[in-house]
Formats: structure tokens, sequence, C-alpha cells
């Protein structure tokens, strides 16, 4: 059985984060493992607090299951500062396997959920995995990226590793675009009026790395993924008083 590694932070919501990454994997059949890097207390309202665990004791978490577990792909959410971010740059650095980064910066309901002074961390670190998928937010951050803006697309082109681009709208279509130096390639979806969406790009993210470690290519990865995320919004529950989760479908009829 594959296994697949999380780096990411804990929602105790559950519709995002580590618990959204563990559902994804269980969805697509491979096994699931974690490590956490920040809890937060949080609902579809929003994050009540947050509490970032020592860098220490987040890297023994990545070694316990690294050094036991044949890890096929690892995929990384929420960071959350500088020397957390270093940390794991330092510890990926040496390995042969699929990462899959989403640089996440904000929540859906609008949270901090990374450090100002973090941002230029993060672009190192997307520079050596195999994708990252920052949405438009947090492209622009991080590329100065602007949809339609050519000129914002010279960082990209010269981006040594794939990002992909989510949450273009074109009338009614969803779009995500890849580039890779001057390669491109767009991914669409029906677009979903829906305001339960929370925990989308975790998901997204956690589904191509598990595609990824059963053997996918890159190109496939993502559109599996894409048809998997539009079916779990489709089939939200409607939970909470904010921006209600997805709904991954666990133990359902496999659909992607
Ligand atoms: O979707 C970004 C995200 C990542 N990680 C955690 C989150 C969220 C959004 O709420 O809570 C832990």
């Amino acid at each position: 059985m594959q296994v697949v590694l999380t780096i990411a932070g804990s929602d105790s919501s559950g519709g995002a984060g580590i618990q959204a990454d563990l559902k994804t994997f269980e969805a697509f059949g491979v096994f699931g493992a974690s490590a956490i890097t920040v809890l937060t207390a949080q609902n579809t309202t929003g994050v009540q607090e947050l509490f970032p665990l020592s860098v220490d004791f987040i890297e023994q978490q990545i070694q316990s299951v690294l050094s036991d577990f044949d890890v096929s792909a690892i995929k990384i959410g929420m960071l959350y500062d500088t020397d957390i971010i270093h940390m794991v740059h330092r510890v990926i650095t040496p390995l042969n396997i699929p990462i899959v980064l989403d640089p996440v910066c904000v929540s859906k309901a609008g949270s901090d959920l990374l450090k100002s002074d973090a941002i230029d961390a993060l672009r190192e670190l997307s520079r050596i995995v195999t994708l990252s998928t920052p949405n438009l937010y947090e492209a622009y951050r991080l590329f100065g990226y602007k949809s339609g803006d050519t000129d914002s697309l010279k960082t990209l082109i010269d981006h040594p590793a794939p990002v992909l681009i989510k949450n273009h709208v074109m009338n009614t279509i969803s779009a995500d675009l890849l580039y890779f130096g001057h390669q491109k390639r767009i991914f669409t979806s029906e677009l979903i009026d829906s305001t339960s969406q929370h925990g989308t790009g975790c998901s997204f993210s956690s589904a191509i790395a598990a595609n990824l470690a059963l053997g996918l290519s890159l190109e496939e990865s993502v559109e599996r993924s894409k048809r998997f995320i539009t079916q779990a919004i489709r089939c939200a529950p409607a939970l909470g008083h904010g921006r209600g989760p997805i709904h991954h479908k666990v133990g359902g009829k496999y659909v992607a």
C-alpha cells in the first residue's frame, strides 16, 4: 500500500488541514500519515486561536514517519512561519519522491495562516518541489502573478518547478492553469456557486499527492484531482454557520 505523508496544520472543524488531507488520502486508497505543524481552534466562521508546535517536535514527527515507512509522496500545507519552512526545506531536500506544496497564506474565511515575513522562505521552498498549488492571491504574493497580465508571467516562466494556479473564473467555468517554463496547460470544470468550499485547497493538493504516489503523471493527477474536488463541492453537506466543508465521500461511491 502506498503511504503519503502530509505536513500541515490541524483544523478542529475537520474541513481543512490535516483532517481534510487524511480524508482525501482515504478516498484515493492510499495510507495517510501526518506531521502536524500548527493546531488551530477553528470552525466554519474562522480561526479563533492558533498554537504552533515547536520546530523540533514537527521535525521529529516527520523523521518518525520517514524512518519507518517507505513514503511514496508528501503533501505540504500550512507551515505558518519562517523557522518551520526552513526546517521542512532542509528535511525534504534529499528526498527523491513527489512533493506537492500548497502555499497556504489565508483561510477561505479570511484568517491569516502565514506570518507576513515568511513569504520569501515559502517562495524558496516552492523551487524544490514537484508542484506548488497557489490560488490567485497566493500566486500574487509569491510570484507577482496577475491573471491576464502577460508581464507578470516572467517570474513564473523562470521558476524551476511546475506551478498550478487555481481558481481562475471564466464565465461558468472554473479553470486552473499549470505553468512549467514556457509550457502551459489549462484544467477546467463547471463552476459551482457554493459557500461550502472550506478545505478545497487542502484536499486538491492532497489528491494530487495521492495520485502521484499511485504512479499517475503530474497532468493525470491534476485532472483526476480536479474532478474529485468538483464532486466533493457538489456533495457538500451544508454544515456550520459560515463557509462549510466539502464532502470527501470516504466509504461512499468513489466518483473521480
Ligand atoms: O485551506 C487552507 C488551510 C490550511 N490549513 C489549515 C486550515 C486551512 C483553512 O482553513 O485551517 C489548518
